[in-house]
């Protein structure tokens, strides 16, 4: 039996051509910015997927529908909805036997891309091991998804409001190939540099492609993680960002803020101290990332 997914007209007519497919997750639409830069990012990001020759397909639940690919309309629709759960890997069922209205996260979006077929997905950041995790034992749910379900995800690193080098750590243990783009140095989302050097990289979108076809052909499961530095225009070098992040912690531990909520409250601190910058470098890196995913997606050698 195969899971009923519904298809906007371009993911339909690019599975039925067998051209190229970029998945976009959609929590970065209702809990990572703020309205209306988040319909206008979703848009943009959508564009540089088709200006490289694939077929963006954003993932979401509506109306308890699992949708791979939205028409301009859902989109609208979805950025502005009050009531859309996050959703990950746990609470993806329920949403959809519920009837619910969801906003898939790195590991949902990976689970529905792969139901598609879809090897590749592009996003901003993805979730890790939160700072103080000996304590909480908050680690995102994106990170064992890396270890069963093979698609190769392309952010920006992780972000510096995680414990990086634990997040490394973590996706070492679960056998998660960690593959920077054209450098040596971990990035750290809205810097290039992390000061950890990256377990692997590549340079090749191509090599890229390859090594998720090798690791499925082998029988391992699961996919890959690949960093790619944001763009050096938009960066905000480590220095500038730190003390920011350092902030925003701070009162997210003064505000008892905890779980799914930790990620989006941080997001909006941050939004609020930098005066909408850390924002603009998101919405840049992303395209950047949407851009690589493209190039990915086109080198995969068997399509289907
Ligand atoms: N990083 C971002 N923006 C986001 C997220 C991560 O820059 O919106 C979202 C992603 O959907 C990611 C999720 O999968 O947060 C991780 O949440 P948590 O830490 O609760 O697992
Ligand atoms: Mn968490």
């Amino acid at each position: 039996m195969t899971f009923p997914i519904t298809y906007s007209p371009e993911v339909a007519k690019a599975r039925i051509d067998g051209t190229p497919i970029v998945a976009l997750e959609s929590t970065i639409i209702t809990h990572g910015m703020p309205f209306p830069q988040n319909v206008d990012t979703a848009r943009e990001v959508e564009a540089v997927v088709r200006e490289g020759g694939a077929t963006p397909a954003t993932i979401a639940i509506l109306n308890g529908q699992l949708h791979v690919g939205l028409t301009d309309a859902e989109l609208n629709e979805l950025a502005q909805a009050k009531n859309v759960a996050k959703v990950s890997r746990a609470d993806m069922p329920v949403c959809i036997a519920s009837g619910g209205y969801g906003a898939t996260t790195v590991a949902a979006t990976m689970i529905a891309a792969h139901l598609a077929g879809i090897r590749v997905f592009a996003t901003g950041g993805i979730g890790g091991v939160h700072r103080g995790a000996e304590e909480t034992f908050d680690i995102s749910a994106d990170l064992r998804e890396f270890s069963t379900t093979p698609v190769t995800v392309v952010a920006a690193g992780a972000k510096a409001i995680l414990d990086i080098p634990k997040t490394l750590e973590v996706l070492e243990t679960l056998g998660v190939p960690v593959i920077t783009y054209g450098q040596d140095e971990m990035p750290a989302f809205w810097s290039r540099s992390s000061g950890l050097p990256s377990p692997l990289r590549l340079d090749d979108p191509a090599a890229i492609a390859r090594a998720q076809e090798v690791r499925s052909a082998m029988g391992l499961p699961g996919g890959q993680l690949i960093a790619n530095p944001i763009p050096m225009e938009a960066e905000i070098p480590r220095e500038e960002i730190m003390p920011v992040i350092e902030d925003a912690l701070v009162k997210s531990e003064a505000e008892r803020i905890t779980a799914k909520e930790v990620t989006p409250f941080l997001l909006d601190a941050m939004y609020k101290a930098t005066a909408g910058r850390s924002l603009v470098a998101n919405i840049a890196l992303v395209k950047n990332n949407a851009s690589l995913a493209a190039k990915i997606a086109g080198s995969f050698t068997n399509k289907g």
